[in-house]
């Protein structure tokens, strides 16, 4: 893999670092909305102190850390790929592009030893479960790597309550940033609450030392970051154009990897880009959340 000058020296000199993911940009956004948003979560991560790795694949090869013109591929190219961590070989081995996932994103940031990852919201486990057995694979990756995930929570347009119980089964951490309630992506509250509470991003840098001296099976933790109040879509808005839109989804046929980017979408247009507002609100108090945490965990 390809790791970026900026960033190698950063991890060189034990200096803070945040991988971001290109999914959310390539195809968690409307163009051309979503360059001006990587660009902007990368200045994010620069005014808090730490250096941006924006990871994707491109040509086959895995990039950590994108310059202006890999940017600009990963948000306008048409037929990029969604790449999940078991997507990466058989991309490799054929030369392809493509934005990678939270599971894609954590699998390539661990290896390239980037500690603190943010992220909008997780993916989780989909409502009907029981028929199509949808769960995303960024569940199981994150139960196998020791990367901290700030996020939203899970996206609502999950079944939240079984996500948690899945982080729970899989023996993932979830922490409550200045909350006791699991956030609900879009929403401030899930109304799901967490086990654990921190604080400060302090807190988190220190129960990430924890897991490290308790050594032992290498998995995530996951900081969940509610949007502020004043910036989540509107609740019942939000229940009702995500009812209809499940609707949609369902008649229209959408599976597998299709469905989460059908949904933002649906979302997006149905509450006239409300829902957009307010998942960049959550993503950018995320990415700021990540780069305190990646400072802290660098001074050690
Ligand atoms: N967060 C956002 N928008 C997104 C995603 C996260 O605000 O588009 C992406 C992430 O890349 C996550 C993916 O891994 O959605 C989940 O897709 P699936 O449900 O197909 O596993
Ligand atoms: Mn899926």
């Amino acid at each position: 893999m390809e790791i970026s000058e900026e960033v190698r020296d950063a991890l060189g000199r034990g200096g803070p670092v945040v991988a971001l993911e290109s999914t959310i940009i390539a195809h968690g956004l409307p163009r051309p909305r979503n360059l001006a948003v990587a660009r902007e979560l990368e200045e994010l991560v620069r005014a808090g102190g730490a250096v941006p790795a924006t990871i994707a694949v491109l040509d086959g090869v895995p990039r950590i850390g994108l310059g202006k013109a890999e940017l600009e591929r990963v948000a306008s190219e048409d037929g990029l790929r969604k790449l999940g961590h078991r997507d990466l070989a058989p991309a490799l081995a054929a030369g392809a592009s493509g934005a990678t996932t939270v599971s894609g994103t954590a699998f390539l940031a661990a290896r390239a030893g980037i500690r603190v990852f943010a992220t909008g919201g997780l993916g989780g486990v989909h409502r009907g479960w029981a028929s199509t057995m949808d769960e995303s694979a960024d569940l199981g990756l994150l139960a196998r790597t020791r990367i901290t995930v700030v996020c939203a929570g899970v996206k609502s347009i999950l079944d939240v309550p079984a996500t948690l119980e899945r982080l729970e089964t899989l023996g993932v951490g979830v922490l409550g940033h200045r909350t006791a309630e699991f956030p609900g992506f879009y929403l401030t509250r899930s109304g799901q609450p967490v086990d654990w509470t921190v604080d400060s991003p302090a807190g988190v840098a220190a129960a990430m030392r924890a897991q490290d001296a308790l050594g032992g099976l290498d998995s995530a933790l996951v900081v969940a970051n509610p949007v502020a109040e004043r910036e989540q879509l509107d609740p019942a808005l939000h229940d009702r154009v995500l009812a209809a839109g499940l609707a949609a989804a369902e008649q229209a046929g959408v599976s597998g990897q299709a469905i989460t980017p059908y949904l933002l979408a649906y979302l997006t247009e149905h509450t006239a880009g409300a829902s957009l507002e307010a998942n960049l609100a959550a993503v950018r108090g995320n990415v700021r959340l990540a780069a305190e945490i990646a400072g802290e965990w660098a001074r050690g």
